[in-house]
């Protein structure tokens, strides 16, 4: 795998280049759970160690991709460590996902090892072997299962692997257009320099305690989070889920969180949270979807502290950052900040010219944070970037006179609901196989606590008649639950225009105001 920016990417394996931030003492407490238990670094080395070698054990090919669809649990991130530790392929899976969706993964990726949680052993170990998947182990929240069973018996010293910079290291799959998830690979190099950017750029610094309160299967909980705290040697205070006044309650004892904005819409909704609750708090970050310039203004009124917004993508990590450091500027709400360092950030218009300040186009980028390209998807991965190797996000935006960034819409068919994407291509395409239904449009709608969710506008066939409660129904039978519409309408016929393409414009201003 090659990039244009082989020669300034971070050499070496990660997980190396992670343990180096641990501090000296290797007893001091790494990880505090929610559930009372603690880590130390020393506990970190060894179990991620014992893993690594049961993955080592296994004789897995060159590139071996791990897939793993578990609870959130310390035991799921160890295994993430000792994947990169072995030198093999890390692709994290949500847990909201059902048959089907894990059907497409698993056969997209062919991974060797798959690691489910044992209630859902029977179904996707079936999925699995059927695919060529020759391991598969369970993992439970409370550390049951084969995994760890295995992995009890296996030395906890062990040797990294050697890897290049180049060598991927994760597959994270994002939603695509057409309806089909692809993979984005990432390397060693680009998950490595980017979190070595947000360290400094951040101030991460001795004394810091991140919460950890988001799910670790995409890059805001698994890279950003993670990465931040490990490469600083700084504990981790984890939360299995997101609970608003558990936050408050961990926040004395904090110094850094990291949150999609739905998380500070509903911690803004308690009252405990005042300027005492955040007083040993030096930073707040949201990114992952729009935040609210209400939101932010709210957070700074109530805690006294200004929530620094940035802007990132599974197949780039960071991109944008608002100032850490007033002396670099302040941090403007509605902004997603400057490009971070080694980031080149364009705005084009839709020929490909350059546009001037303020003047909105297609976001593209270019950094040693940037992925190589789709899973077996080369087709897809030169479409994505320019002739001279810029990745066109698929986000529109500007760039004022200051440099700051602002992120207007997004050029592609995207919903993003409480941090979550949801492809509409993908749903209809669910819709439109149900009994009765001729044709379907998914629309994104503001709504108060995720910020967006779909709704759908289905229409019969001649002579159907259809029931949208029985089509939500069935979509949940079917899809991870945050892709399902929160809500369906059925009508006559879709709004088309003179091209025949479906005015979702018109449909959003029809029905918007119904989900808010
Ligand atoms: C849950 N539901 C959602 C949803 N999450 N629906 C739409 N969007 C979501 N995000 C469903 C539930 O299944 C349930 O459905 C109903 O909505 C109410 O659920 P809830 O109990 O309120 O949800 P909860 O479990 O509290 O989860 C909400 C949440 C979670 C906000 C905590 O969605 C979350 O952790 N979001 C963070 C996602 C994230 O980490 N994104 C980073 C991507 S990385 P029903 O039908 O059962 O009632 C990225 C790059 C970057 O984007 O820049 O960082
Ligand atoms: P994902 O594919 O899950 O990595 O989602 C990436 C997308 O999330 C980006 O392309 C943006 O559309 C969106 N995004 C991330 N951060 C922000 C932000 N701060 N403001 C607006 N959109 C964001």
């Amino acid at each position: 795998m090659k990039t244009p920016h082989n020669k300034t990417l971070p050499k070496g394996n990660l997980f190396v280049a992670l343990r180096a931030g641990y501090p000296k003492d290797l007893d001091r407490i790494a990880i505090e759970t929610d559930n009372g238990l603690c880590y130390s670094w020393r506990d970190i080395e060894r179990a991620s160690a014992m893993l690594a070698n049961l993955l080592d054990s296994l004789q897995l090919p060159p590139g071996a991709r791990i897939a793993v669809q578990v609870e959130k649990s310390v035991e799921a991130m160890l295994l993430y460590l000792a994947t990169l530790r072995a030198g093999y392929v890390y692709l994290p899976l949500n847990q909201a996902y059902q048959q089907a969706e894990i059907e497409y993964f698993i056969g997209n990726a062919e991974p060797s090892v798959v690691v489910c949680t044992g209630k859902n052993f029977g179904w996707v170990s079936k999925i699995a072997f059927k695919a060529g998947t020759q391991y598969v182990f369970t993992l439970n929240e409370d550390r049951s299962g084969s995994l760890l069973e295995r992995a009890a018996h296996c030395s906890d010293q062990q040797r990294p692997a050697v890897k290049q910079a180049d060598d991927l290291a994760a597959i994270l799959y994002t939603s695509g257009t057409t309806g089909r998830s692809k993979g984005a690979m990432l390397s060693h190099g680009n998950l490595l320099s980017n979190a070595l950017v947000l360290k400094d750029y951040w101030g991460w610094r001795a004394g810091d305690v991140l919460i950890h309160a988001l799910p670790i299967f995409h890059v805001h909980g698994l890279f950003v989070a993670i990465h931040g705290a490990l490469l600083n040697g700084s504990k981790m205070i984890w939360l299995g889920k997101f609970d608003p006044r558990l936050v408050i309650e961990k926040l004395p004892q904090a110094t850094v969180f990291m949150g999609v904005p739905t998380l500070y819409v509903r911690l803004l909704a308690e009252p405990g949270l005042t300027l005492a609750a955040g007083r040993n708090m030096r930073l707040f970050i949201a990114g992952s979807a729009p935040l609210l310039i209400e939101t932010f203004t709210e957070w700074q009124k109530r805690t006294g502290h200004t929530i620094l917004e940035r802007y990132g993508m599974s197949e780039t990590g960071m991109l944008t950052s608002n100032p850490y450091d007033a002396g670099q500027g302040a941090r403007r709400g509605g902004t997603v900040g400057f490009p971070l360092p080694g980031v080149s950030l364009r705005v084009r218009d839709d020929a490909g010219q350059a546009l001037a300040i303020d003047e909105i186009g297609g976001i593209q980028v270019k950094g040693p944070n940037v992925f190589a390209g789709y899973w077996r998807m080369p087709e897809k991965t030169a479409e994505e970037f320019t002739p001279d190797g810029f990745f066109k996000t698929g986000d529109v935006g500007k760039v004022d006179a200051l440099g700051y960034v602002t992120i207007v819409g997004r050029s592609k068919d995207l919903i993003i609901s409480g941090g979550y994407n949801v492809y509409p291509a993908e749903i209809e395409a669910y819709i439109n196989d149900l009994p009765g239904v001729e044709e379907s449009a998914v629309i994104g709608v503001a709504h108060a606590d995720f910020g967006e969710v779909g709704l759908a506008v289905v229409t019969p066939k001649p002579g159907a008649v259809l029931d949208p409660l029985e089509i939500i129904a069935r979509l949940k039978s079917t899809l991870a639950n945050f892709k399902v519409p929160k809500q369906c309408y059925v009508i006559h016929a879709l709004p088309r225009n003179s091209m025949g393409k479906v005015q979702k414009n018109v449909l959003r201003e029809r029905f918007g105001a119904g989900a808010a």
